[in-house]
């Protein structure tokens, strides 16, 4: 015990010099979009689950629901795809509330043609304002899938198959294999259907209920890694006590960058600005955002506002940049050590997320209906805003060393990339740089590192 201390101790000259190297692997994205779950949403997930309805003369009519069990993250326009491989020689015989995006070869059928032959079919949403013959309960949301905890009433989406040449018993069904889900870009893993205890319905008036003849269920979790999805949202922050304001890192998510790759954004003055906007990209939903430093599609400004005797106050900024998308029901998820005692929130909606018992320094803010649950394109109208105020614990509050800035932000479930810790706005007359309680989620890895040097030797 006495050599791991002090050897520990003697590394820990050698630690000095690491710092700073730990402040610059840090500032950059790579530590949270690297991990392969969500720390704030760990059991976050989407479940797609089958309940087989009925038996037909060569096969089942199942109606299939995927649930997004997610807190926050969400699945936005233009939807969700769902595909699988059948196991045997199945076919879709109908659809109602979905479709296949392809029918496949269906030459071997010379009467009733189905609605998809494909061994590996790929099914979306159909588009509101389907026929209501052809809807089934929810459906037809486009592939719109709401968190959650925003709106747990629209975290479901729902279509009916109705399977030929397929299993007629319990025993002999064969259950679809390899499922993908895209939403709609790559990031989600599948993992293997499972049959589980079938389903049950309650009746309306709710006197009586009836069951799934068979059911089973596929999890879906995401990853930003497998996404690999380029940073589309930064943090910049300023001060009441410092007139720095700290802007986002220079090409965040590109950079200007008019000669070899013109048009890559426009400036708000460019008389150019009404037929870019409207240019070839309009249709694939490629970004055009407006030239900035960093390039990013959203930025989230941070302002220390004010400090009272027993309170302190935030304001936060959401800003869209992109000329090309209206965010509806965006969300954002904060991590501070104060949200265990957020007093107030003004013009937001608000929900503590716990990840972990006895965790709370985790919130996630959500705009109002019809109030500003709607962020506009980029432009004068392209903001939303909200203050925040927080009750101060006088045993960690501080201005100091940068501890009124968040530690994390996710805007719609994308880390947002922060500015590197050394250049935050500091108190006037503060000491040396701000760096070692900036260095809060390195601090887990400094103890390591202490240990890791105290093993080597
Ligand atoms: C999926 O999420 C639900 C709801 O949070 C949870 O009950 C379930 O255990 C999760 N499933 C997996 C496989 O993590
Ligand atoms: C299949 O049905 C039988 C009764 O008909 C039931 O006992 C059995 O549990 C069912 N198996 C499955 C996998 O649902
Ligand atoms: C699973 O699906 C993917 C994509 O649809 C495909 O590339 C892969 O070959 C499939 N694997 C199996 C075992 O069918
Ligand atoms: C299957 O999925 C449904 C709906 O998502 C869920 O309620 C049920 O608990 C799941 N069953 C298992 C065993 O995971
Ligand atoms: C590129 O854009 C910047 C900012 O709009 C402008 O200052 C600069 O002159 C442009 N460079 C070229 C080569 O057009
Ligand atoms: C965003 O919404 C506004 C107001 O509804 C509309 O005029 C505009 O065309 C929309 N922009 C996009 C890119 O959908
Ligand atoms: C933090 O968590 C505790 C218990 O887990 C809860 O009582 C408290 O209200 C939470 N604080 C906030 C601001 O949500
Ligand atoms: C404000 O913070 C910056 C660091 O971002 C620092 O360089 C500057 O000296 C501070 N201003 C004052 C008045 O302390
Ligand atoms: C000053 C104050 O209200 N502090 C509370 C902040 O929240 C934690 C955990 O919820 C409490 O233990 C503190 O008393």
């Amino acid at each position: 015990m006495r050599s791991l201390s002090s050897s520990a101790f003697g590394s820990m000259a050698k630690l000095s010099s690491f710092a700073v190297l730990l402040v610059l692997l840090l500032s950059c994205s790579c530590f949270s979009s690297t991990e392969a779950y969500d720390a704030l949403d760990p059991t976050g997930n989407i479940t797609i689950k089958w309940d087989v309805m009925s038996w037909t003369p060569d096969g089942y009519v199942a109606v299939v629901t995927i649930y997004n069990f997610q807190q926050y993250r969400h699945i936005q326009a233009p939807g969700w795809t769902l595909g699988w491989t059948w196991a045997k020689k199945e076919v879709i015989w109908s659809m109602m509330g979905g479709q296949t995006t392809e029918q496949g070869d269906c030459s071997r059928f010379k009467a009733n043609i189905p609605h998809c032959c494909k061994k590996d079919p790929t099914v979306v949403d159909l588009l509101p304002g389907t026929p209501y013959n052809q809807q089934i309960a929810n459906c037809c949301k486009g592939g719109v899938i709401n968190s959650w905890v925003q709106d747990p009433s629209n975290a479901a989406s729902a279509f009916q198959v109705s399977v030929g040449n397929a299993g007629t018993t319990n025993k002999t069904v064969r259950l679809p294999k390899n499922f993908t889900l895209k939403a709609p870009g790559p990031g989600y893993t599948c993992g293997p259907a499972k049959i589980v205890r079938p389903s049950k319905f309650v009746t309306a008036d709710k006197r009586r209920v009836t069951q799934a003849l068979m059911t089973w269920n596929v999890t879906c979790t995401y990853s930003q890694f497998l996404a690999q999805k380029t940073p589309t949202c930064c943090v910049s922050l300023s001060s009441f006590y410092n007139e720095t304001i700290v802007n986002c890192p220079t090409c965040t998510c590109g950079c200007q960058n008019n000669v070899t790759e013109p048009g890559s954004c426009v400036n708000p003055e460019s008389p150019y600005l009404a037929s870019a906007v409207s240019g070839p990209g309009k249709l694939s939903n490629t970004p055009l955002v407006q030239c900035t430093s960093h390039m990013c599609p959203i930025r989230v400004h941070w302002h220390v506002k004010l400090n009272y005797k027993e309170y302190w106050r935030v304001k936060v900024t959401i800003t869209n940049f992109n000329y090309r998308m209206n965010y509806t029901q965006w969300n954002l998820v904060v991590q501070h050590p104060n949200f265990d005692n957020l007093t107030k929130i003004f013009s937001f909606y608000y929900k503590s997320l716990t990840p972990y018992a006895g965790l709370n320094d985790t919130a996630m803010l959500w705009g109002i209906k019809f109030y500003n649950d709607f962020l506009m394109q980029a432009g004068p109208l392209g903001n939303v805003q909200s203050e925040l105020l927080f009750r101060k614990d006088k045993s960690t509050f501080t201005f100091e060393k940068g501890w009124a800035f968040p530690r994390r932000i996710y805007f719609n479930g994308d880390n947002c990339v922060m500015p590197p810790p050394d250049g935050y706005p500091w108190l006037p007359n503060a000491g040396s740089r701000p760096i070692v309680s900036l260095l809060y989620p390195a601090f887990t890895i400094l103890s390591l590192l202490v240990f890791l040097l105290a093993f080597a030797q």
